[in-house]
C-alpha cells in the first residue's frame, strides 16, 4: 500500500474499473426490490455549480446505501436542454443554441463523471432530441382529441421595440431586458392543458404525499387554492346581472359597492363615454398582475357610473372598476364589503365609500371599525333577517336564500388557472399543430410525428424566434384537407419536458412514450431537488403522471415522487451563491486540489441536507484532513500483516470497549444515513471512531482483529459518501471482493453494552435537553450532537448559532440568538 493518499490516482483508477464493469447499469428485476433515486436533472449551462453538487452528493449517497440494502437501484441523469439562455447565446455569439447546449453537456457530463455519481448513463435524456420530444408532441396531440388541451386567446409582455413576446424573467421592473422599454400587454392565441381537470385529484393526493416535506405540500396546497363560497348576481339597469364570487357570503349585508376588474365588459362599456376610465384600462393593462404584487400595490379605481342592486335589499351601490380585482379569478368580480376586509377598506377609505359593519366578535376579542377592517367570523347585526346568526349559519342561510330567489349558488372555486403552455421562443418543442383556414387546429398525426425544430435556423442580432421568418418549416399542407395550411411556430412551454423525464428513464429508448418498464420503476422512492421547484414543476410532473394514467401509459401509481427531499442552498458570507453576486466557488478547481471524495465529503458533512450550507475553506481542509487521517489508519493496520480472526471468548476490556463504540457507530450511521437523511451526523460519528480507533494501541491478535473489524466497518460506512476512496481501502484491507458489491454492515448486539454518559445541553443557559454520548467523545462531535437533538433544535431554530460552550463530562451551552 502506498504510503500516502493520491485522490487524484484513486479516483481515475476506480472510475475506470466502474466503466469497464457497467456497475451502474441497472434492469428491471422482478425477483429484487427497486428503488429509484432521482435527482433533478440540470439545465446545461456551462458548468456545474456547487448547488448540483451538493443536490447529486445527496442522490449519490441514498442510491448506494439503498444499493448495499440489497434493492435493485436506479439512478439516472440527463439534461433539461430547451431554454432561453441557449437562445441569448446563440443571438450574441451568432452561432447555434443546438451547438452551444450539446457542448455543455459534454462539459457537464464529464464533471458528473469526475465527481464519481453512478448513473446509469445508458439511460441519459436530453429533452433537446426529436427522440425524447416526439412523445410529448405525440402526448399533446391524444389530449387534443381528448378535449383536455384548447386554444384562446391570452396577455403576453410584448416588446415594441425588439417586436417579440418576452418570457416574465426577461421582463425587468415593467421594461424589457434588451430594449428598456416598457413592456405591452398584447392578446395572441395561445394553447392551454386543462390542468383545473385535475384540481380536485390533484389536491386530494396531496395527502396521500406523506414522505413530502410538510412546507412543501402546504405550497401544493396553497397553489391549488380550493375555496368554498356562493356565486351570486347583482341586478344592473339596462345590463346583464353582475355575477361575483365570495368567500363570505355571511356579510352580504355589509356591501356598500361593487368593484369589477379594469377588462371586465362593464369597465369597458363605461369607458366608452368616460376617457379617465379608458385612461385608467390602459394603465392597467402595462401593470403586473402577479398576484403577490396585489397584496402591496396601491389600490385604485375610478366609478363606472353603473349601480347595482343588492340581491337582499334592493338598495343601489356604485360599481367601480378597480386595479386590484382580477380579470381571470372567478367573474372578475367581487362585492366590497369594506367593513370585513382589509383591501375593501383600504379602497372605501381612499373613496369616501361607505362602511357598514354586519359581523360582531362573538367573545370579547378587539374590533375597532375605525382603524381597520374586523375579518373574523362573528355573529350577524345589521343584517335584518339574518341577525343574530353565527357567520356559520348565516353562510348557509344567505346561501339558501339567494338560491331560492335565483340569485346564486354555492361554488367551490379553484385558484389554480389552466397551465399556458405556448411560448413565442425557439429553442423548445414545436406544437405539433396546423392551422388551416378551413379546418381550424388540426393536431399532427402520429404518422407525420415528430415535427422537428429545424437546426438551420439564422441566428444572429435580430431577436426574434427564427423559425417565425422560415416558410419552409411553416408553410405545410393540412392534414386532414390536404389545403395549404400554417404550422403552429410557437414551442411548448420547457415545464412541459421536465414533467415526465422522471417517466422517460425507466424506458429511454421505448417506442411509444412509455412501456412496460415504467410499471417497474414507478413512482420513484426518492425526489431530491431545490426548493424552488416546490410548487409548479412538482405540480407539472404530478400532472403529467396522472394525463400518462389516464391515457394508459402508467399503471399502479397515482403520483410519480414517494418521497421527497428539498435542499438547502449553498451560501458564501451567509448570502445565497450566485454568479450575479460574484460569489461562487467553482466545484472544478476544488476537485482539481482535493478530489472528488474530498468535496462530496465536505457538502455532505457542513449541514443536514435540508438546511442552507455554508461555504468554508476550512470546512473543506478539514474533510481532507479527515480522509488523510483515515488512510493512515488503514496504512499503519495494514503494514502490520493481514488481521487474524476475532476470538469473542477472548476479549479484553479495552477491545470490548472499542467494539462496543463499533457497533453504536455501526447502528446511529446506519439509522442517520438510512432513514434520518442526516449524514452530517453520520459522519461525525465515523470521526469520533476514527478518534477512538487513533488511540487505540494493542497489537495482539485479537487487538489487530478488532482493529480490522472496525476499519472495515467504516469503509463500508463511508462508502457511499467517499466511493474511490472506500473502493481503494476496502482492496488495501485484503478483501477480494469490491466495496460497491457490499452490503450495509449489521450491529452486533452482543457488542452494544453501553458505557456511555449523559450530558446536559443548554440553550442560552436553560435546560433543554439530556444527549447520551461517548465517555471520551471529543468537542467537535458533541456539539454535532448537541445541536442536532430534537429539544435542542426547538429552541434554535430559526436563530443563529453563536458559541457552544463545552464544559466535559457535565454539560454544553449553546448560545443562540
Ligand atoms: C366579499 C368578501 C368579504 C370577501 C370579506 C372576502 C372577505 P379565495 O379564497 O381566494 O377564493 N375575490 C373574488 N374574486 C376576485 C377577483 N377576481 N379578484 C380579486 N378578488 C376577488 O377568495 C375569494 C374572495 O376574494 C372573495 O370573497 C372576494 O372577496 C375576493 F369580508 O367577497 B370576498
Ligand atoms: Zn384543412
Amino acid at each position: 500500500m502506498q504510503e500516502n493518499y493520491d485522490a487524484q490516482k484513486i479516483e481515475q483508477d476506480v472510475q475506470e474499473f466502474w466503466q469497464e464493469n457497467q456497475v451502474f447499469k441497472v434492469t428491471e428485476d422482478a425477483s429484487k426490490e427497486k428503488f429509484y433515486c432521482l435527482s433533478m436533472f440540470p439545465y446545461p449551462s456551462g458548468r456545474l455549480h456547487m448547488g448540483h453538487v451538493r443536490n447529486y452528493s445527496i442522490g449519490d449517497v441514498i442510491s448506494r446505501y439503498q444499493r448495499m440494502q440489497g434493492k435493485n437501484v436506479l439512478q439516472p441523469m440527463g439534461w433539461d436542454a430547451f431554454g432561453l439562455p441557449a437562445e441569448n447565446a446563440a443571438h450574441k455569439n451568432n452561432s447555434h443554441p443546438a451547438k452551444w447546449t450539446y457542448s455543455n453537456i459534454d462539459y457537464m457530463r464529464g464533471q458528473l463523471k469526475r465527481l464519481g455519481f453512478g448513473y446509469d448513463w445508458d439511460r441519459e435524456i436530453a429533452t433537446c432530441t426529436p427522440e425524447y420530444y416526439r412523445w410529448e408532441q405525440w402526448l399533446f396531440t391524444k389530449l387534443y382529441e381528448k378535449g383536455l388541451v384548447y386554444k384562446r386567446n391570452a396577455v403576453v409582455n410584448w416588446d415594441p421595440v425588439d417586436q417579440t413576446v418576452l418570457a416574465n424573467e426577461q421582463v425587468v421592473d415593467g421594461c424589457g431586458w434588451r430594449s428598456g422599454v416598457p413592456v405591452e400587454r398584447r392578446e395572441i392565441p395561445q394553447w392551454f392543458m386543462k390542468i383545473t381537470d385535475y384540481a380536485d385529484e390533484l389536491l386530494t393526493d396531496v395527502d396521500k404525499l406523506e414522505g413530502w416535506p410538510e412546507q412543501v405540500r402546504t405550497m401544493q396546497r396553497n397553489w391549488i387554492g380550493r375555496s368554498e363560497g356562493v356565486e351570486l348576481q347583482f341586478a344592473v339597469d339596462g345590463e346583464e346581472p353582475l355575477t361575483v364570487y365570495t368567500t363570505r357570503p355571511d356579510t352580504l349585508m355589509g356591501v356598500t359597492y361593487v368593484a369589477v376588474a379594469a377588462e371586465h365588459s362593464l369597465s369597458h362599456k363605461a369607458a366608452e363615454s368616460n376617457a379617465e376610465l379608458q385612461a385608467f384600462i390602459t394603465e392597467c393593462k402595462t401593470t403586473k398582475v402577479a398576484e403577490a404584487d396585489m397584496a402591496t400595490m396601491e389600490k385604485k379605481g375610478i366609478d363606472t357610473g353603473f349601480k347595482a342592486k343588492h340581491p337582499v335589499t334592493g338598495e343601489e351601490v356604485p360599481v367601480y372598476a378597480a386595479n386590484f380585482v382580477l380579470a381571470d379569478y372567478g367573474s372578475g368580480a367581487v362585492m366590497s364589503v369594506p367593513a370585513h376586509d382589509q383591501r375593501d377598506y383600504e379602497f372605501a377609505k381612499k373613496y369616501g365609500l361607505n362602511i357598514k359593519q354586519v359581523i360582531y366578535p362573538a367573545n370579547d376579542e378587539a374590533c375597532d371599525i375605525e382603524k381597520a377592517a374586523f375579518t373574523e367570523k362573528g355573529v350577524l347585526q345589521n343584517s335584518g333577517q339574518f341577525d343574530g346568526k353565527t357567520s356559520a349559519q348565516a353562510v348557509d342561510a344567505i346561501a339558501e336564500f339567494l338560491s331560492s330567489e335565483g340569485k346564486g349558488e354555492k361554488q367551490v372555486n379553484f385558484r389554480l388557472r389552466d397551465w399556458g403552455v405556448s411560448r413565442q421562443r425557439y429553442w423548445g418543442t414545436p406544437i405539433p399543430i396546423v392551422n388551416c383556414d378551413k379546418c381550424g387546429a388540426v393536431a399532427v398525426p402520429e404518422d407525420q410525428l415528430p415535427v422537428i425544430l429545424p437546426e438551420d435556423a439564422a441566428f444572429g442580432d435580430d431577436v426574434g424566434s427564427p423559425i417565425k421568418k422560415m416558410p419552409e418549416f411553416y408553410e405545410t399542407t393540412c392534414p386532414t384537407c390536404g389545403g395549404d395550411a400554417i404550422r403552429e411556430t410557437d414551442t411548448f412551454d420547457t415545464f412541459f419536458e421536465s414533467s415526465w423525464y422522471y417517466a422517460r428513464y425507466t424506458c429511454p429508448d421505448a417506442d411509444s412514450m412509455l412501456d412496460e418498464r415504467a410499471n417497474y420503476w414507478l413512482p420513484a422512492d426518492q425526489y431530491v431537488g431545490g426548493i424552488e421547484h416546490a410548487v409548479l414543476h412538482l405540480l407539472y410532473a404530478r400532472f403529467f403522471h396522472k394525463l400518462m394514467r389516464d391515457v394508459g401509459l402508467i399503471k399502479g401509481s397515482d403520483e410519480p415522487f414517494k418521497q421527497l427531499l428539498t435542499q438547502g442552498m449553498v451560501l458564501k458570507d451567509g448570502t445565497k451563491m450566485s454568479k450575479s453576486k460574484g460569489n461562487t466557488v467553482d466545484p472544478q478547481g476544488l476537485i482539481e486540489t482535493y478530489g472528488a471524495d474530498t468535496v462530496r465529503l465536505f457538502t455532505m458533512f457542513a449541514a443536514p441536507p435540508e438546511q442552507s450550507l455554508e461555504w468554508s475553506d476550512e470546512g473543506v481542509d478539514g474533510a481532507a484532513r479527515f480522509l488523510k487521517r483515515l488512510y493512515r489508519l488503514i496504512f499503519n493496520h495494514v503494514s502490520g500483516g493481514n488481521a487474524k480472526a476475532l476470538d469473542i471468548g477472548g476479549l479484553t476490556d479495552n477491545q470490548k470497549a472499542l467494539r462496543l463504540k463499533l457497533h453504536q457507530t455501526i447502528e446511529k450511521v446506519g439509522d442517520d444515513i438510512g432513514r434520518r437523511y442526516t449524514f452530517n451526523t453520520a459522519i461525525a460519528a465515523v470521526m469520533e471512531l476514527s478518534n477512538e480507533l487513533s488511540r487505540f494501541k494493542d497489537d495482539s491478535d485479537n487487538g489487530r482483529a478488532v482493529v480490522q473489524e472496525a476499519l472495515d466497518a467504516m469503509v463500508l460506512m463511508m462508502s457511499p459518501i467517499v466511493p474511490h476512496f472506500s473502493h481503494a481501502m476496502w482492496k488495501e484491507l485484503g478483501h477480494e471482493s469490491v466495496v460497491i458489491d457490499e452490503s450495509w454492515p449489521v450491529a452486533d448486539e452482543t457488542a452494544m453494552v453501553q458505557d456511555s454518559i449523559e450530558l446536559m445541553v443548554q440553550v442560552n443557559g436553560k435546560l433543554r435537553s439530556k444527549i447520551k454520548i461517548a465517555a471520551d467523545a471529543d468537542k467537535e462531535s458533541i456539539e454535532v450532537l448537541a445541536q442536532d437533538d430534537e429539544h435542542v433544535k426547538a429552541h434554535t431554530e430559526g436563530k443563529t448559532v453563536r458559541k457552544i460552550i463545552v464544559v466535559p463530562g457535565r454539560l454544553v451551552n449553546i448560545v443562540a440568538t
